[in-house]
């Protein structure tokens, strides 16, 4: 069914603790940890606890969900002191964007210069 936990999914492991993570927030809706292959000084992914394979299905279906994560992505940049230099919250959609994992999650960046467009 919609948004329940997928058996072969590793972020609904990490969500039920089954996988470990460096969780830094959690909600009752969300949880951020540190990305395990940093892509920047400060490099952190939030997830809704509801399986969707990516942010806009998420957004489709549960709209407020899809805000709690980008409310999170804010929430972990004040956290991480991100918001004075800039930081970047990506969702990559569909493996051609670079998407290897698919339950949804934004990835919040920061700490060094970010450039545009991205690559
Ligand atoms: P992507 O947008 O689907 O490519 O992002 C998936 C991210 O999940 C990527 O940055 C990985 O480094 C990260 N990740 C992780 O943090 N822990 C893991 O066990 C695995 C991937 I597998």
């Amino acid at each position: 069914m919609a948004g329940e936990p997928q058996a072969d999914c590793l972020f609904c492991k990490i969500v039920s603790g089954e996988v470990p993570a460096t969780v830094v927030r959690e909600t009752d809706t969300t949880v951020a940890f540190r990305d395990i292959n940093p892509q920047a000084p400060t490099h952190i992914l939030v997830i809704p606890k509801v399986h969707y394979p990516d942010a806009t299905s998420l957004a489709a279906a549960e709209p407020q969900v899809a805000a709690d994560v980008l409310r999170e992505a804010g929430a972990v940049a004040v956290d991480e002191k991100l918001v004075e230099t800039g930081y970047r919250v990506v969702f990559n959609t569909g493996s051609g964007a670079g998407q290897t994992v698919f339950h949804a999650h934004a990835h919040v960046l920061g700490g060094r210069g970010l450039n545009w467009p991205p690559g």
